[in-house]
């Protein structure tokens, strides 16, 4: 994320950004917020993961060298405001309820929104094991995206997962995304 800023090419026209991460619980919200703030799990300051560290606030997280941009983690069970600059929605399994109501609600909101699916690294993982190719298991996970979600923009759908196995930093379509969302913020 750049910290200057051309404010004349900036569509938001201000200085300061807060977005919103919402999603189901353990859809992967709080290790995206480390991999965007640049934050390692174990920095401080740094959202806390895992299979058992639930986010049970409503949290915002900066890094302290680019206060400039925020992300509020906004876990499943409270309702979403429409005062956030941007909002990121992550899903990481079939689609529930959860899913379709946040994507409708936040449509609503006419702000700038991107659907994250996010462990892409398992689906891929667990569709090779049926033979499936990897090409071929994203492609079903976008039109899945499209046909369920109603989100008729597919530059709106990005894939990410983590990289590799022994790293918690993500990959897949993770830089297109932050690619899109710096032209917004920018
Ligand atoms: N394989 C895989 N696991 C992931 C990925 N992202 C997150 N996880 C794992 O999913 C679990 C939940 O991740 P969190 O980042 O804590 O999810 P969260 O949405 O913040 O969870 P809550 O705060 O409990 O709602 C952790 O064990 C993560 O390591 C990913 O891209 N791939
Ligand atoms: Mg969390």
């Amino acid at each position: 994320m750049q910290t200057s800023r051309n404010l004349s090419d900036n569509p938001l026209k201000q200085t300061k950004f807060h977005g919103a991460v919402v999603g189901n619980d353990g859809s992967g919200k709080s290790t995206f917020i480390n991999n965007f703030l640049g934050l390692n799990f174990d920095d401080e300051g740094a959202a806390e993961t895992g299979v058992v560290e639930i986010t049970r606030e409503i949290t915002e997280y900066f890094n302290p060298k680019n206060p400039s941009v925020s992300l509020t983690e906004i876990p499943e069970k409270f309702p979403v405001e429409n005062k956030y600059d941007f909002f990121i929605i992550l899903s990481h399994t079939r689609f529930t309820q959860v899913d379709t109501k946040l994507v409708n609600t936040i449509k609503e909101f006419n702000k700038p929104y991107f659907f994250l699916r996010t462990k892409v690294d398992d689906s891929i993982r667990n569709a090779k094991r049926r033979k499936v190719s990897e090409s071929d298991s994203k492609e079903q996970i976008i039109n899945d995206c499209i046909e369920n979600l109603g989100i008729e923009n597919k530059d709106k759908i990005f894939l990410v997962g983590y990289a590799n196995i022994d790293s918690d930093k993500l990959g897949y379509s993770y830089n297109e995304f932050l690619n899109t969302l710096n032209n917004i913020l920018v």
